[in-house]
């Protein structure tokens, strides 16, 4: 509707891991809005790890596809955008699942057109040396095979270096037919990731790049180890003062530091301060402030 608007919400763990698919549900996507202010939920879905949707059988494709659906309808009955989110990562060139990658999202385009609330992201983390030439290759294909169903749903594009060259994309976004409701992302661990990756960001945003955080945490960029709460503030700082949108990594109970919530606690919510870690009450804190 012409209307700006930041986005800020939480990204599932893998739905392929049962630290993630079982956090996935209207329930909790209600509480996630209602108690914490959420107004976006990405579900990630890896490509090539651990049972991804790349290397596993059918029936748990099956059933991928249908978390996938859980979530979007969710959404949309509870007024959240959802990032339908193909999580490359041990796959660190996009093109390697291309022909799998250009299916699903055909499908999912022509599934969810008149769903005004998807957004697509179409490779988590492009890695291991992949060249922005390559990935913009990869992302014009994908964008061609969604706008055939879907014009106007905004497709969020990675960028070299798991997702933080965004420098790199500024200097040759994708071609003009195909630039319409297109954001890059940028990804950043706060107690790995600092005023550089910002600077890279901010020169990203003087050549007019539209940018998307949609993955960070404020532990390092393991998911694990300390969390540096003090280059976490510049960050959503500078992402509030230039209105751009974030997701936090991610709505799990696994051992370890970005995970929100801790083992035991209800799949559903609504969960108290005592069933969230450190990394999640932090982050619902500053949800909850805004
Ligand atoms: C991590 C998970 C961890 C899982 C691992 C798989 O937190 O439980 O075992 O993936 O390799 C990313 C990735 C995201 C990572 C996360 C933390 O997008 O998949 O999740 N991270 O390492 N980019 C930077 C950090």
């Amino acid at each position: 509707k012409g209307k700006a608007v930041q986005l800020r919400g939480i990204s599932s763990h893998g739905i392929n891991w049962d630290v993630g698919e079982p956090f996935v549900n209207e329930k909790a996507l209600q509480n996630l809005r209602d108690e914490w202010g959420v107004n976006c939920f990405r579900v990630a879905m890896y490509t090539e790890d651990y049972n991804g949707y790349c290397v596993t059988d059918t029936a748990s494709r099956k059933k991928l596809l249908a978390k996938i659906d859980t979530a979007v309808k969710a959404g949309r009955k509870l007024g959240m955008y959802v990032i339908i989110d193909w999580h490359i990562l041990s796959d660190g060139n996009p093109q390697q699942n291309q022909k799998e990658a250009l299916k699903f999202f055909k499908k999912m385009a022509k599934k969810y057109k008149n769903n005004t609330n998807v957004i697509y992201e179409i490779c988590n983390e492009p890695n291991g040396g992949t060249s922005w030439s390559t990935i913009k290759k990869y992302a014009e294909k994908i964008i061609k095979g969604i706008r055939t169903y879907d014009k106007k749903a905004v497709i969020l594009v990675g960028t070299p270096n798991w997702s933080q060259d965004v420098d790199q994309a500024a200097l040759s976004p994708v071609s003009k037919k195909y630039r319409k409701n297109v954001m890059y992302t940028l990804h950043f661990y706060a107690a790995t990731h600092k005023e550089w990756l910002r600077d890279k960001a901010q020169a990203a945003l003087d050549k007019g790049l539209p940018l998307f955080v949609s993955e960070f945490s404020i532990c390092d960029a393991s998911g694990n180890g300390g969390l540096d709460k003090a280059e976490a503030k510049k960050w959503l700082t500078f992402l509030d003062k230039n209105n751009i949108s974030y997701m936090a990594w991610s709505l799990s109970n696994k051992a370890e530091s970005s995970a929100f919530i801790k083992s035991g606690c209800s799949n559903t919510g609504k969960w108290s301060s005592k069933n969230l870690t450190a990394a999640g009450k932090w982050i619902t804190n500053w949800y909850k402030k805004k």
